[in-house]
C-alpha cells in the first residue's frame, strides 16, 4: 500500500497513518520528502487544504489577535531557513528490553530536513502578547483522534516560543510540506521530540494558565531525571512532559543481519544527534565495549542537523561480528549501557548491529 506524496516506506499502522522510514534513505544528509516519516494519531487525517481560505489563527491573551494566510507569512515576515532533524519521542522503540507498548518503531521514526520558513517569535511580536503570558498552545487542523479523546494540543513555554529558533515551516526540502507532513504549515521546534511539531497548524494560542489535557498531563511524559530512566519495579513517581532529545548514535550500514566479505574494506556508516549542543565524537567497538575506535564525522550541517559519521574497517575473522556505536557532545552527555522506561521514550542506548563475516 502506497499513500499519496510517499515513497514505499515501513507501514505500522495505516489507521493512523504510521509509516517509517527505511534505513537505507540515511545514507544521505537530508531525508527525501517522499521517504521522510509519517506519525499521526487520527485516522482521518486533513486530505486537502484549500490555500484561498486557510488561515493561521494567533489568539488569546494578545494585544492584536490575527488571521494571517500562507501568502500572508511569506509576504509580511523575515525568511528563515535551517537544517534540522525531526524524531518521534518512541523512534527505536522497540529496541528496549523489556518490551513496551506503543507504535514498535526501530530508527526510522525521523528524518532530516531544510525546513524554511517563519519565526514563532517574530509572529508573536506582531500579535503582541499581554504581560502575563506564560504558555503558547499549539494545534493543527486534525480534529479528534477518537471518541473521548480531546483534540491533540500541546504548548510550549512563552521563553521557548520566543527563543527564536522555533519556525513555522511552510517549505520541507524546499518544496510544500507533503500532506501527511503537514501541509501548508507546520511547527518546528528543534532540538526537541515531534510531539511538538505540530502538522497543519492553525491555531496558535497565547495563554496565561498552562495547558492541561491528555497530551501534556498523561501522554508523551518521561521520568523526572536526566536520563530519562525508570525500572518496570520502580517507575518513576514524578514525571515531566517529554522535551530536548537525547545524546543518541545508530549504525546506518551495515544493515541488521548484513553479512561482511572477510578481508575487504568495508565502510561503516552512521548517524549521531543531540538536541543541539553539537557532536564531538563518534566511536565504535568491536569488541564488546573494552575498546573504541574514532569515527570519521562529516561536516557540521548546523546544530539541529544529524551528524552523519564512517568508519573504515576491513572485518579480520570470519564469524559473527557484534559492533557498537556511541557518542558524546559538546555538553558532555554520552549515551547509556542501560536505559528503560515505560512509554519507551528518548532512547539514549549504546546501540548495536550484529551481522556474519564470511569467505
Ligand atoms: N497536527 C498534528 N501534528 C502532529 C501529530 C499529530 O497527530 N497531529 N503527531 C506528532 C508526532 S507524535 C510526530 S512523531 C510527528 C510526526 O511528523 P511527520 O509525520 O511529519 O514525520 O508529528 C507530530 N505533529
Ligand atoms: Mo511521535
Amino acid at each position: 500500500m502506497r499513500f499519496p506524496e510517499k515513497a514505499d516506506l515501513i507501514l505500522l499502522t495505516d489507521r493512523p497513518p504510521q509509516l517509517e522510514t527505511p534505513l537505507h534513505y540515511f545514507r544521505q544528509d537530508l531525508t527525501p520528502n517522499e521517504a521522510y516519516f509519517v506519525r499521526w494519531h487520527m485516522a482521518a487525517v486533513p486530505t486537502r487544504v484549500d490555500l484561498a481560505s486557510f488561515r493561521l489563527i494567533v489568539d488569546g491573551a494578545v494585544e492584536t489577535p490575527l488571521s494571517l494566510s500562507v501568502a500572508d507569512l511569506r509576504r509580511d515576515f523575515e525568511q528563515v531557513s535551517f537544517i534540522a532533524l525531526n524524531q518521534c519521542s518512541g523512534n527505536s522503540r522497540s529496541f528496549f528490553t523489556p518490551r513496551v507498548a506503543g507504535s514498535q518503531w526501530k530508527h526510522g521514526a525521523m528524518g532530516n530536513a531544510r525546513w524554511t520558513g517563519i519565526r514563532l517569535r517574530d509572529l508573536l511580536a506582531r500579535a503582541g502578547l499581554k504581560g502575563d503570558v506564560t504558555d503558547i498552545a499549539i494545534s493543527g487542523l486534525d480534529g479528534s483522534p477518537m471518541p473521548g479523546l480531546p483534540k491533540m494540543r500541546k504548548a510550549l513555554s512563552v521563553d521557548h516560543a520566543n527563543d527564536g529558533d522555533i519556525l513555522i515551516a511552510y517549505l520541507m526540502n524546499g518544496t510544500a510540506l507533503p500532506m501527511l507532513n503537514g501541509f501548508p504549515l507546520r511547527l518546528v521546534v528543534p532540538g526537541w521530540y515531534a510531539t511538538y511539531w505540530i502538522k497543519a497548524l492553525h491555531h496558535v494560542e497565547a495563554r496565561t494558565t498552562p495547558l492541561h489535557n491528555v497530551w501534556m498531563d498523561t501522554a508523551y511524559r518521561v521520568p523526572d531525571n536526566a536520563t530519562a530512566n525508570e525500572s518496570e519495579d520502580a517507575l518513576a513517581k514524578t514525571t515531566v512532559p517529554i522535551n530536548r532529545f537525547s545524546i543518541h548514535s545508530i549504525f546506518v550500514r551495515p544493515e541488521p543481519g548484513e553479512t561482511l566479505p572477510l578481508g575487504r574494506p568495508y565502510q561503516l556508516e552512521g548517524l549521531a544527534m543531540d538536541s543541539g549542543h553539537g557532536i564531538t565524537a563518534v566511536e565504535v567497538s568491536m569488541d564488546g565495549g573494552r575498546t573504541w575506535l574514532p569515527a570519521v564525522l562529516d561536516p557540521d550541517l548546523g546544530r539541529f542537523s544529524w551528524r552523519r559519521w564512517r568508519l573504515a574497517w576491513t572485518p579480520g575473522a570470519s564469524g559473527p561480528y557484534r559492533l557498537k556505536v556511541r557518542a558524546t557532545n559538546k555538553a558532555g552527555e554520552e549515551q547509556l549501557t542501560a536505559q528503560w522506561n515505560h512509554g519507551g521514550y528518548a532512547r539514549r542506548v549504546i546501540e548495536e548491529t550484529s551481522g556474519m563475516v564470511t569467505g
